[in-house]
């Protein structure tokens, strides 16, 4: 092997062997084993700009195994990215530093997406390489024209979301989408015989994937199959035969070397073997150069690509753009005038109706369940094999990585994507979503069916923990209109708020609108407002969300009846609630110390507000297959049980 390259790969793996060793913590058997297909990969084929790492036409590269995070640090930092600094490498794994434990995506660093949480990587992938596709029909093959690689390893490719995200790929075939895969058969157990005995080759063939064998420690093998995919017609997999922790004598090709430190008295060693004499985060100047060289490549190929940018500039800008406002203002309008009893997923769809009949980023899609999440709508083309003039996916039953390329949709530019499912299998969505909202990108997640209220589908299918559990995640926001009015409001915020991540939780059933008068102000912007008090001096407050807002207003008139006063809170979205000013909040919350709550689920997140005097009405237990009106009953989830057990409350 050649000298150059050897050198070129060798600083990856002692960076990554020095940065774990100071950390006392970290993977270096993973970079040590894929320092030379990464070498290859961005010395000869990557395109990429380390002065605009944000580049819109840079070919992608996710590192879906995420443990071998130093791998992609050294690179980053080799080739002249300002984000990581050799004194950030130093810092490996500490406070603050970029250079966290699993790569944690930040625009213009770099960092293509948040990995550690293993498999979505391949998914986010498939959502960049979809992207690619789209956005190439929309702006030129001059604009748009890159690849995706995505590293991902024995693990990601054991990973539920691998299977599901690799044949949705192979289905449309992405053929600028490239899996380097870490063949070394060894995961944290030890070798992966314990566990797998697939045969990738017939796995990945049956997808419809180009399957390709090497030597990952051959230079040459490498660049030839490198080399071949540059005219792929179909998505490829480059199986790498790797050592995990190449170099080292006593821990190469042992799970000892994937998640710890070699310890100095190896290292020594391993300097020996690989002829490697510098010292610790030392890299010699005239290797560093020669990387530096790699990295300004980059920045002729987007000044060249810029000429052209430029002249095209107004048209991009144009097809980029996206101003939902006024066509929302209209909807709201004709809503109050039609007063219709309607489920809030088709006021979903009717409010989709109007987004999709003008051009726009919106990708939609649904996993399978298009005609009962309502997320299709006339306006619609669908994605086909090879044919991404379209702005609709069918993901087919593969809810997790329909989140997974959701997020890679919403990273990679302008796309805002939404995917349909039933709320109960927001459960199937979970990891992903998580990450959506910690990489604040703005995907939304519609999902239907959001209570005991979808009837006989019974207990599977009735979502009772759900919406806590949801509401739990930092910086998601899970809205639950209660009518037509409030569903386009909600559907306002989600496209709205570029930096979070939105669960729209419609009901299949049809709902009383409660909204009757036109306003200007977005109410569901406040979280929670009030929409009926039956006297000015109120000493109830009874909250509700979506579906069981109708059921308040029925409790609170029953109640004054018996001349108990109260008012009735919409609570769509307890986080938005949740930021508003104090003063806001103390209106809501303190005018009246008797409050209860009513939402069809858990009553965990109701406490908050109603404090452990309030009382919640909800499912503490799994659901009931019946008509939804018995399984109300069953529940006590009506107006006269409520009214009773609220009149006690209050003579305590
Ligand atoms: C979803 C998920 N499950 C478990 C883990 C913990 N984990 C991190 S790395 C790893 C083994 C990965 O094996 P492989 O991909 O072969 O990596 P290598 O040991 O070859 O570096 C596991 C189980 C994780 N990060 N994500
Ligand atoms: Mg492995």
């Amino acid at each position: 092997m050649n000298k150059q390259h050897n050198d070129l790969a060798n600083c990856i793996r002692f960076l990554s062997i020095d940065a774990v060793q100071k950390a006392n913590s970290g993977h270096p058997g993973m970079p040590m084993g894929m320092a030379d297909v990464a070498t290859v990969l961005f010395k000869n084929f990557l395109r990429f700009n380390p002065k605009n790492p944000d580049w819109l036409n840079r070919d992608r590269f996710v590192l879906s195994a995420g443990h071998g995070s130093m791998l992609l640090y050294s690179l980053l930092y080799l080739t002249g990215y300002k984000s990581i600094s050799l004194n950030s490498i130093k810092k490996f794994r500490q406070l603050n530093s970029i250079c966290a434990g699993h790569p944690e995506y930040h625009s213009k660093t770099g960092i293509e997406t948040t990995t550690g949480p293993l498999g979505q990587g391949i998914a986010n992938a498939v959502g960049f390489a979809i992207a690619e596709e789209i956005l190439k029909r929309k702006l030129g093959k001059e604009i748009i024209n890159h690849k995706t690689y995505v590293l991902a390893g024995d693990g990601c490719l054991m990973e539920g979301i691998s299977h599901e995200a690799m044949s949705l790929a192979g289905h449309l075939k992405l053929k600028n989408l490239v899996m380097l895969f870490d063949n070394n058969s060894i995961s944290i157990d030890g070798p992966t015989s314990l566990a797998v005995s697939d045969n990738f080759k017939k796995r990945f063939e049956s997808y419809g994937w180009e399957y390709i064998l090497i030597n990952g420690h051959n230079e040459k093998e490498i660049f030839k199959a490198l080399k071949k995919v540059q005219n792929a017609k179909k998505p490829t997999i480059i199986s790498c035969k790797t050592k995990i922790g190449y170099g080292s004598p006593n821990k190469s090709g042992k799970s000892s070397s994937h998640g710890s430190p070699l310890g100095l008295d190896e290292i020594k060693l391993v300097r020996k073997v690989l002829n490697w004499s510098h010292k610790p985060f030392q890299i010699p100047n005239k290797i560093l150069d020669e990387w530096k060289k790699i990295g300004k490549k980059g920045e002729l190929l987007e000044n060249k690509w810029n000429k052209i940018y430029k002249k095209k500039k107004k048209k991009i800008d144009k097809v980029l753009k996206n101003n939902f406002t006024k066509i929302l203002k209209k909807e709201k309008q004709i809503s109050i005038r039609e007063n219709k009893s309607l489920a809030t997923r088709k006021s979903s769809e009717l409010t989709l109706n109007v987004l999709t009949d003008k051009n726009n980023t919106l990708i939609g899609g649904s996993a399978d369940l298009a005609g009962s999440n309502n997320t299709k709508t006339k306006h619609h083309k669908i994605i086909k094999p090879g044919e991404f003039n379209g702005n609709y996916i069918h993901y087919g039953v593969r809810e997790h990585a329909m989140s997974g390329i959701m997020n890679g949709l919403a990273l990679h530019s302008n796309f805002i994507p939404y995917g349909g499912t039933f709320l109960i299998f927001s459960d199937y969505c979970k990891p992903s979503i998580r990450l959506s909202a910690m990489m604040q990108q703005r995907v939304i997640y519609v999902m239907t069916h959001d209570s005991i209220g979808l009837g006989e589908d019974g207990p599977t299918h009735q979502p009772i923990e759900q919406l806590s559990g949801l509401r739990s995640i930092p910086n998601l926001n899970v809205f639950r209109p209660a009518d037509r009015m409030e569903t386009i409001e909600c559907w306002e915020l989600a496209l709205k708020k570029s930096k979070t991540p939105s669960v729209l939780s419609l009901t299949r059933q049809n709902l009383k609108p409660i909204r009757t008068k036109y306003s200007n102000i977005n109410k569901c912007s406040f979280g929670a407002y009030e929409v009926l008090r039956t006297n000015k001096k109120i000493n109830l407050t009874i909250f509700a969300s979506g579906s069981e807002v109708n059921l308040a207003i029925e409790t609170s008139h029953k109640l004054a009846k018996d001349k108990i006063y109260s008012k009735v809170i919409s609570m769509p979205c307890q986080n938005l609630f949740d930021q508003q000013s104090e003063s806001y909040k103390g209106k809501i919350l303190r005018e009246s110390k008797n409050k209860i709550s009513i939402e069809a689920a858990s009553t965990d997140c109701w406490r908050k507000y109603v404090g452990t005097d309030g009382l919640a009405f909800g499912i503490d237990a799994f659901g009931k297959s019946a008509p939804y009106n018995d399984i109300y009953k069953h529940f006590g989830l009506t107006a006269t049980n409520i009214a009773n057990k609220s009149k006690k409350l209050m003579r305590n």
